[in-house]
């Protein structure tokens, strides 16, 4: 039902980045290299029966010795901005200190690649990979850690400031205190509610003080954001509208909340009563969260389908949170709100195709935050790759995948939405998370036996909108 988001013409404003992302686990490898220290990412993935197949981040795609190649393929592509993510474990193997100057180096050499070839340099602080010493003590359910994360921003101000053009905080904290401490699906894995809603506060209370600590440090002109993961829910059955409410909470206004308003929804406090009387929230908490942020960065995939559990019928989740060892990612809603079977098409994650919800998560973020920039900083799609004979990659699903949400996101923008750039997710074929090497996200291919890159034809297709500005056939 959304053949009509295929428009092809579509002009973008001059000025509007066209980018590509990546993240440090996912495509550096070398992770025993140059005085760097395991995340818990590396303790996960070598847990029997954590990650698909056993994969780990070891090698990835090898970014960590080919990034000057990686990067002469952006500039081929004609791409104007590059988000990747810093490791804090290169920089504080440990966490607290004290700092690894060959890891300050790496990034230092990147940035300076990037400017080089007139790529501007997106950069997160935290997508995921905590030192394994921080969780040794607690990781994000207590508050040291968000202690330890402000000296990191401090360090990576210092050594960077003067040269990346959007500082980003965290990377889907969502993510990181529901699945990894809620769910487990990711690392550290734990199956902890009370914990999880901790790990949400001291993610956002690490946010606050490195943006301070980013804005105290950095020497340049930055802008400062942070990006989160939306879900945009849709509603069955009579109380359709207190499914919808509970999801947004959670999931939505759990971070907006303290980062753009300096308060966790009233709402929110009452549907996870059961799990945590929030006592971790300490005074002026909420003041050093709530800070100025230039843009906010919006991560979209697809949307979620839910209703109230009516008490009596068997409980249904099919939301792919739900782990097999019984983990949950809805503190509090667990067993209340059930996720329901999505219409489709699929991606090969499962995921659902709809455009629309991002037209409508646009738009709904223009009227919440009014004068709120905005930038896609990851939207993309899995689909099982086929190499031709000639050694090309057709992946005509993704191509269009990507053609329909540009339309959306230009749709949104005819509407007044401060669009100021789209990241694709991803530049490379990476590590996965959970699923390793199984699910290809990028517009490039690696082959991960060779290590290979290969343009995929919705690289190309890509490369001809970030040079045009002019959405292609
Ligand atoms: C992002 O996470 C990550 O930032 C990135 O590292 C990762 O590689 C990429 O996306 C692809 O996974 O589960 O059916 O309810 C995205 C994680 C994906 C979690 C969508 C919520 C909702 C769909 N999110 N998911 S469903």
């Amino acid at each position: 039902g959304n053949a009509d988001y295929r428009d092809s013409g579509l002009v973008f404003p001059e000025g509007f980045t066209f980018g590509s992302a990546t993240a440090s686990y996912q495509v550096e490898g070398a992770a025993a290299e140059d005085g760097r220290l395991p995340s818990i990412w590396d303790t996960f993935s070598k847990t029997p029966g954590k990650v698909w197949n056993g994969d780990t981040g070891d090698v990835a795609c090898d970014h960590y010795h080919r990034w000057e190649a990686d990067l002469d393929l952006m500039s081929g592509l004609g791409l104007g901005a590059y988000r990747f993510s810093i490791a804090w474990p290169r920089i504080m193997p440990t966490g607290t200190g004290p700092v690894n100057q060959a890891g300050l180096d790496f990034y230092s050499r990147l940035v300076d690649g990037l400017l080089e070839r007139g790529i501007r340099p997106v950069a997160t602080l935290y997508h995921w990979d905590l030192p394994q010493t921080l969780e040794d003590a607690g990781g994000w359910p207590v508050r040291a850690t968000a202690d330890a994360f402000e000296r990191y921003a401090e360090v990576v101000g210092a050594a960077l400031g003067d040269r990346i053009h959007t500082w980003t905080t965290l990377n889907e904290p969502w993510c990181s205190a529901y699945l990894g401490y809620g769910q487990g699906g990711h690392a550290p894995g734990r199956h902890e509610p009370a914990a999880a809603l901790a790990a949400v506060h001291h993610l956002n209370l690490a946010h606050g003080r490195a943006l301070q600590a980013l804005r105290a440090t950095s020497t340049g002109d930055p802008e400062y954001s942070v990006t989160l993961n939306f879900h945009v829910p849709r509603g069955r059955g009579d109380q359709a509208a207190e499914a919808i409410r509970r999801v947004d909470a959670l999931a939505n206004r759990a971070f907006t909340g303290p980062m753009l308003r300096g308060e966790y929804p009233a709402d929110l406090l009452e549907d996870t009563a059961s799990v945590t009387d929030w006592s971790f929230v300490k005074d002026g908490d909420l003041g050093a969260i709530h800070q100025p942020i230039d843009v906010l960065g919006v991560n979209y995939y697809s949307t979620v389908t839910v209703q109230m559990w009516d008490g009596v019928s068997p409980k249904q989740n099919n939301d792919g949170h739900k782990a097999a060892d019984g983990g949950t990612a809805w503190p509090g809603s667990d067993g209340v709100v059930e996720f329901l079977e999505q219409p489709g098409p699929y991606t090969a994650m499962g995921w659902n195709i709809a455009p629309e919800g991002l037209e409508e998560l646009l738009l709904s973020l223009r009227d919440q935050f009014p004068g709120q920039a905005l930038m896609v900083t990851e939207n993309g799609a899995a689909f099982d790759d086929v190499v031709a004979e000639d050694g090309s990659v057709p992946d005509p699903d993704r191509l269009d995948y990507l053609r329909r949400h540009f339309t959306a996101a230009h749709r949104a923008m005819a509407q007044g939405v401060d669009l100021r750039g789209y990241f694709v997710w991803s530049l490379l074929d990476n590590f996965e998370w959970g699923y390793g090497y199984s699910k290809r996200f990028g517009i490039v291919r690696v082959d991960f036996d060779s290590l290979e890159r290969t343009v995929k034809d919705s690289g190309r297709w890509y490369s001809e909108l970030a040079r045009t500005g002019v959405l292609p056939d």
